[in-house]
């Protein structure tokens, strides 16, 4: 049974050479996020939306998992059945680490879904706004994500955790979107310890019961030892 609930963010993979969305040099720095992380910019501009994808499933393919992810699948090895990962992330390095405990809740760069009949399906490398999906064959093929204003995948599984949890445990996340940025005060309630492991404190560092900042390929190895 699930004792313990790790919710992570863009901050885990930075290491691994993934940019952040809200640092100085982040990909909301570069990017308008209405224009490639929102349904409406996709109906707008399909072919902007597919293009930054395509950059960042090239980009984390490149990528390789740093020693916080490699102490997190350590961690589920040592107490099998008691960890879950929630991430935020869009790569696949905790997989590759060796975590097999996993929920996405924000979607996976290595998947693609047709908005006109739903149908998923494993994404090649690249994807375009003709690519037809193998189902339906509409050409109405989007990358797998989770962007604002849609509902994040799990969810009732991951609200089922976080009440049954002991100790919640956010790394590298900033706590600036929800639903994720509230998982911390759902935890809280239901009687968990509740521990942040982030570069800096983030926006919800006060409804943690502690917290420790630094990198993450420092402080989550040590914390897991
Ligand atoms: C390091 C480090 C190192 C760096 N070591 N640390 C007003 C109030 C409340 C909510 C809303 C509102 N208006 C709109 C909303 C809802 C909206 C929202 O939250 N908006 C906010 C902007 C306010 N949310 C949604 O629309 C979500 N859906 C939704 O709410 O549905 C309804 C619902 C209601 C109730 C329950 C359930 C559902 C959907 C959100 C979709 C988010 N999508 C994105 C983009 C798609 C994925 C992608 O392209 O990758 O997901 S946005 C982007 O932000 C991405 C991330 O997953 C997400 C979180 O970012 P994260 O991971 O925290 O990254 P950063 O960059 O912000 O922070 C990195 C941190 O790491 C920093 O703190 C650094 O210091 C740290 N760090 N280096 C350790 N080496």
């Amino acid at each position: 049974m699930t004792k313990i609930v790790i919710l992570t963010g863009a901050g885990i993979s930075a290491e691994s050479g993934l940019g952040t969305f809200r640092d100085i040099d982040g990909l909301w720095s570069r990017y308008d996020l209405d224009e490639v992380a929102t349904p409406e910019g996709f109906a707008r501009n399909p072919a902007l939306v597919h293009e930054f994808y395509n950059a960042r499933r090239r980009n984390a393919a490149e990528a390789i998992p740093n020693a916080a992810h490699a102490a997190l699948a350590r961690l589920e090895a040592a107490r099998p059945g008691e960890v879950l990962i929630i991430t935020q992330n869009i790569d696949d390095l905790h997989e590759r680490a060796g975590s097999r405990n996993v929920l996405h809740m924000h979607g996976q760069l290595t998947r693609a879904c047709c908005a006109a009949c739903g149908h998923g399906w494993s994404a090649p490398a690249e994807l375009h706004a003709d690519t037809p999906c193998p189902a339906c064959a509409a050409q109405a093929t989007r990358p797998d994500i989770v962007w604002f204003g849609e509902f994040p995948y799990h969810m009732e599984e991951i609200w089922a955790a976080i009440r049954a949890a002991e100790l919640f445990v956010a790394i590298g996340t900033s706590g600036s979107v929800y639903p994720a940025a509230a998982f911390v005060q759902d935890a809280r309630r239901a009687g968990a310890h509740t521990l942040e492991l982030n570069l800096e404190p983030s926006q919800t560092v006060s409804d943690f019961t502690e917290a420790r900042h630094g990198r993450a390929s420092a402080i989550v190895p040590a914390w897991v030892a």
